[in-house]
């Protein structure tokens, strides 16, 4: 009676793992590491959200809205790596268009950053704000065009690529640059250059994968979505810490 009972539960324990063994397989195949990717970076976007929104309050009341602004960017993309793995597990297809929409929100984000951070020691005009955002808008609006097959590929990157080299002119020489070097404020500098970095080398990412994806070949669909998908994480986490990280370098140096 004994051994019938425990061969009924072990049966019903097996059926159990196999059920959701194929529930899992339906979702997110246990090969599928572009899923696994997207998957992986959703869950760091939602704990870098908890952080910045948890750590806004630790820092110096000037720097709290940049760091409201680091776990804005987070969260949105935290929300529409939902909705890309769910396209990519369910379809196979690249989040096309999900990965533009977050993009299209997130970055204008990052470039109000540059303006913040600036703001949270001087006084700065607004048309640091404006400019970098019609960088982005172009640099973008050419991207989508190209890679959703509206206009050629070629001609989305050459205008996506003027784009960036416009922001990356105004955060090197422009207005903002100057203003970030001469402000005498450590942490700002710090963080200027580092956010800087990210923006020239973590960016850089992203126009390679087109090239190699849409102009050259060499990289195919699963690729390039993991490209993407690490220079998010590293883009937009990062991009976060460095801003948090100033700001903390700003509030201590003052508390002591
Ligand atoms: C959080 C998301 C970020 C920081 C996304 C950044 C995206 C880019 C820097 C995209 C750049 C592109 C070019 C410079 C040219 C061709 C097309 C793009 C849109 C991939």
């Amino acid at each position: 009676m004994k051994k019938l009972k425990l061969f009924a539960l072990a049966t019903v324990a097996l059926l159990g793992f196999s059920g959701a063994a194929n529930a899992e397989t339906v979702l997110l195949a246990s090969d599928d590491f572009v899923g696994i990717s997207f998957w992986v970076i959703s869950m760091g976007m939602l704990a870098a959200t908890a952080f910045f929104f948890m750590e806004r309050g630790s820092v110096a009341a000037g720097w709290r809205t940049s760091v409201t602004v680091a776990g804005l960017v987070t969260g949105i993309a935290f929300i529409h790596y939902m909705y890309m793995r769910g396209v990519w597990v369910q379809t196979g297809d690249s989040p096309t268009v999900y990965r533009y929409i977050d993009w299209l929100i997130t970055v204008p984000l990052q470039m109000i950053e540059f303006y913040l951070i600036l703001a949270a020691v001087k006084k700065v005009s607004g048309g640091i704000f404006w400019r970098l955002l019609i960088g982005s808008l172009v640099m973008l609006i050419g991207g989508y065009l190209g890679e959703a097959g509206y206009i050629p590929a070629m001609l989305g990157f050459v205008v996506g690529i003027a784009g960036w080299i416009y922001i990356l002119y105004e955060v090197f020489s422009g207005e903002a640059g100057k203003i970030a070097s001469k402000s005498g404020n450590k942490g700002l500098v710090t963080a200027f250059g580092a956010m800087r970095m990210i923006v020239t080398i973590g960016w850089a990412i992203y126009p390679l994968g087109y090239v190699f994806g849409y102009l050259t070949g060499g990289v195919d669909a699963n690729s390039l979505n993991v490209i993407y998908n690490l220079a998010d994480f590293l883009n937009k986490i990062a991009f976060g810490l460095v801003i948090w990280a100033a700001a903390m370098q700003n509030t201590s140096a003052r508390s002591r």
